[in-house]
């Protein structure tokens, strides 16, 4: 039979990829039923080419379930996630609540699709967009030359930080376009006002070395999940992570500069026949041609790019890559849509 799915965050950011994914990938599901706050109940929706309604969230609407994917801010998964399994629901989960609970798998399907099999609180975790964007790519080589260290910078979109990241940006173009600002310290700041959004500086014409929330130490919330996440996903606990996360004028698609070390020397020959033949990656890397992924040509495409392939000077066993993923995408809805497939084969091999 064919395993029902609900869509609870369906209206958001994330949401309304998720559902254009699912009007796009092979139709394993029957019923699909569209769940969301109660201000949004009601609103009618399209997948798979119909108009769904919007159910307001309760206990109710996770009957007859079987496979729920979330995306709604962390403390109202913590709350409806263990729900909607008590009722024997599969909750594929989009925020940051269990990401690292030791019962809750952390699933990159073509990095560690095992994990999603063995899930005791009945929740399945889809890791932080910013890991997402580079660990498939990161994965393939480890397997082949075994991860050491792992050192990157990341370039962060402002729909990172949902609509509302999206809006600030947008205005703050509008209010500094055709202009000469860019030229003396401040003149961005009081040109876009008080108002910025989500980020703590502006973001038209900047970059701002900071995303998620203050931890120990000076580190951000968002360096700390792309420690903790890679460690988990790719089984490495003791993986030396380094991040540093930035949020620079881009709508949509993450990248990251990665500094990998490995267990021993690396070629780049090696490396680019990994790259090139990984499930799920791209190798888009010929400078001589001007080859390489920017966020302008990565967006709305499903891929981790990867260009700009070189070993480090100074170290043979390290290589230096430039990567983007859409961060909406895979590193969001097409992540999670993937692990809510996974588990679909379950039902639908009986
Ligand atoms: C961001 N990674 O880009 C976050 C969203 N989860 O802000």
């Amino acid at each position: 039979r064919k395993p029902t799915l609900a869509v609870v965050g369906a209206t958001g950011a994330v949401g309304t990829v998720m559902l254009q994914i699912l009007s796009q990938h092979a139709d394993i599901w029957g019923e699909i039923r569209l769940v969301a706050s109660p201000r949004s109940a009601g609103r009618k929706l399209a997948v798979r080419g119909e108009q769904v309604e919007v159910l307001a969230l309760s206990e109710e609407v996770f009957d007859g379930v079987d496979v729920a994917m979330f995306d709604v801010p962390d403390e109202v998964a913590a709350r409806w996630a263990p729900l909607a399994a008590a009722k024997g629901v599969v909750v594929v989960d989009n925020s940051a609540a269990f990401r690292m609970d030791p019962d809750v798998p952390l699933v990159v399907p073509e990095v560690n699709p095992h994990a999603a099999r063995v899930r005791p609180r009945g929740i399945v975790a889809n890791p932080n967009c910013t890991t997402l964007s580079m660990i498939v790519a990161v994965g393939a080589l480890h397997a082949e030359f075994g991860l050491r260290e792992l050192i990157v910078s990341s370039y962060q979109a402002v729909s990172g930080a949902g609509r509302d990241g999206v809006e600030t940006l947008r205005r703050q173009l509008k209010l500094v376009a055709g202009s000469e600002l860019g030229t003396s310290p401040g003149d961005v700041r009081r040109a876009v006002g008080d108002d910025t959004g989500p980020f703590p500086e502006p973001v038209a014409l900047n970059v701002v070395p900071w995303a998620g929330t203050l931890r120990d130490d000076g580190w951000s919330s968002e360096e700390m999940k792309v420690r903790d996440e890679s460690r988990k996903i790719l089984g490495l606990p003791g993986l030396r992570v380094a991040a540093t996360c930035v949020r620079v004028p881009v709508i949509t698609t993450h990248s990251l500069t990665v500094h990998a070390r490995f267990e021993d020397e690396v070629t780049v020959d090696r490396a680019r026949e990994i790259l090139a033949t990984a499930p799920g990656v791209v190798l888009f890397d010929d400078p001589a041609a001007g080859e390489f992924p920017t966020p302008a040509d990565v967006v709305g495409t499903d891929p981790t790019w990867v260009g700009r392939v070189r070993r480090a000077l100074d170290d043979p066993t390290a290589l230096e890559l430039f990567v983007c993923g859409d961060n909406l995408r895979k590193g969001a809805a097409l992540n999670t849509a993937q692990i809510a497939e996974l588990v679909a084969k379950e039902f639908t091999a009986g």
